[in-house]
């Protein structure tokens, strides 16, 4: 089924991979970084891949891997300037990207927010704040006018989820804050910034698709006592996101949180985050299994005994396809693309190889997992391999590799892994 004119890519975000931290603004991942005891390995995206630098190269690499599309992000802090205008070096490199991928007829999908927001605007209370909906507007303007006629996709936000919940409401991504309240309330801006960079997207470029991508991360009862708390977890977590999106409506259990936690929702503001959206992508790495606790919520439990990846996140290719099947049947979805998938796994470099087989089967398992989902009436339509490149993995630093491709961080070297190779088989097979 995963036949042309499906759409086979990898994928990567500025700020994991494109280092020259001197030629852009500060954004809050630097600043996160720098604090102690954020970052596993105390490093920070300063260098990271050096992409910036060696992004010829990179492309080339890009192009031999045959895929269809490449999916990136643009570096908000990078294309603009403090006082709201434009970074001119920054939007020359991004055309020059753009441009030599679409020469290579390589797809260009581009994500405007992936987690790099400009630390001057965190000083204003960052997505917390109402206002950053707004400046995240008129950065959508500026791009989008400036990129035209590059860019074949766009997706608003990467994983809203994640800049809220791990970013706000536990802390554990930047910008380190720990509070419900500032969780709720940025993951409502997030989803209005959404929303109003889609009409921008909209007046902009009319015949460019544009959506958003959420991350799911499937929700299981542990047991059958468990079955409630695994189904609010997944209102909180997953629904939250595509619920608003797709529907312009907040799961029920919203009416059950304080209501100072509960975000202020001026009247048009359903309607902005719900306008039409041409595809949905869709972010999937694992499953997870909930307990209910005595005061009737839920928490995380791992199942002992299962196959893991270095993330310690359960192999578990079938909830893909559940996920994909569930969502289609309580949703009326546009056409999905799988923007992410894949995983971390503990590689070891013998010479210029790097015989990455649990990788390779763990692509194999889900790319059938994904087969299912259309054969049973998913309209899927492409599929993102995370990541091109071993990468800045966030508060996990290097020390998670996901890439298809091996980074040496100390001479910058490019090692194609077994697992690169067999996907440029698979997709030279089509
Ligand atoms: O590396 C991240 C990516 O930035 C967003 N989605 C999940 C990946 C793996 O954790």
């Amino acid at each position: 089924m995963l036949k042309p004119p499906f759409t086979f890519g990898v994928a990567t975000a500025s700020f994991q991979i494109e280092g020259a931290r001197d030629t852009r603004l500060t954004c809050i991942w630097d600043t996160f970084c720098a604090e102690p005891n954020t970052i596993a390995d105390q490093s920070n995206g300063d260098i990271a891949c050096q992409h910036v630098q060696y992004w010829q190269q990179d492309i080339d690499m890009i192009a031999d891997l045959a895929v269809d599309a490449y999916r990136l992000s643009i570096s908000w802090p990078r294309v603009i300037n403090q006082d709201g205008n434009v970074n001119q070096q920054g939007i020359t490199f991004y055309r020059k990207l753009l441009t030599a991928l679409k020469a290579r007829n390589i797809k260009t999908y581009v994500t405007l927010y992936h987690w790099d927001l400009p630390q001057y605007l965190e000083d204003e209370g960052g997505w917390q704040n109402r206002d950053t909906a707004y400046a995240f507007a008129a950065y959508t303007d500026i791009v989008s006018l400036a990129f035209k006629g590059l860019v074949d996709s766009y997706a608003t936000l990467n994983e809203p989820f994640c800049s809220a919940y791990l970013g706000y409401e536990i802390g554990v991504h930047a910008p380190g804050i720990k509070s419900q309240k500032a969780g709720r309330h940025a993951a409502h801006h997030l989803l209005l910034g959404h929303g109003l960079a889609m009409k921008i997207l909209r007046k902009n470029c009319p015949d460019v698709e544009a959506g958003i991508v959420l991350n799911f991360s499937p929700t299981y009862p542990l047991t059958e006592e468990d079955k409630l708390a695994a189904q609010r977890a997944d209102q909180y977590h997953n629904q939250w996101y595509i619920k608003a999106v797709l529907e312009g409506q907040y799961p029920s259990l919203i009416n059950e949180l304080p209501l100072d936690v509960q975000p202020n929702i001026a009247p048009d503001d359903m309607a902005i985050i719900s306008q039409s959206i041409d595809f949905l992508g869709v972010n999937y790495y694992t499953r997870i299994h909930y307990q209910k606790t005595a005061d009737d919520g839920f928490e995380e439990v791992a199942l002992p005994d299962v196959a893991i990846t270095d993330m310690g996140w359960e192999i578990y290719p079938q909830g893909l396809t559940e996920l994909l099947t569930s969502l289609n049947k309580l949703y009326t979805l546009p056409k999905v693309y799988i923007t992410e998938n894949g995983a971390a796994m503990a590689d070891t470099r013998q010479g210029n190889q790097v015989l990455d087989y649990d990788r390779v089967s763990y692509y194999h398992t889900h790319l059938n997992a994904v087969d299912d989902a259309i054969k049973q009436g998913v309209d899927v339509q492409g599929y993102f391999a995370w990541s091109l490149m071993d990468n800045f993995e966030w508060a996990y630093g290097y020390e998670k590799r996901f890439g298809l491709v091996y980074i040496d961080y100390i001479t910058q070297q490019r090692i194609l892994k077994e697992s690169a190779k067999q996907y440029r088989a698979l997709l030279k097979q089509r």
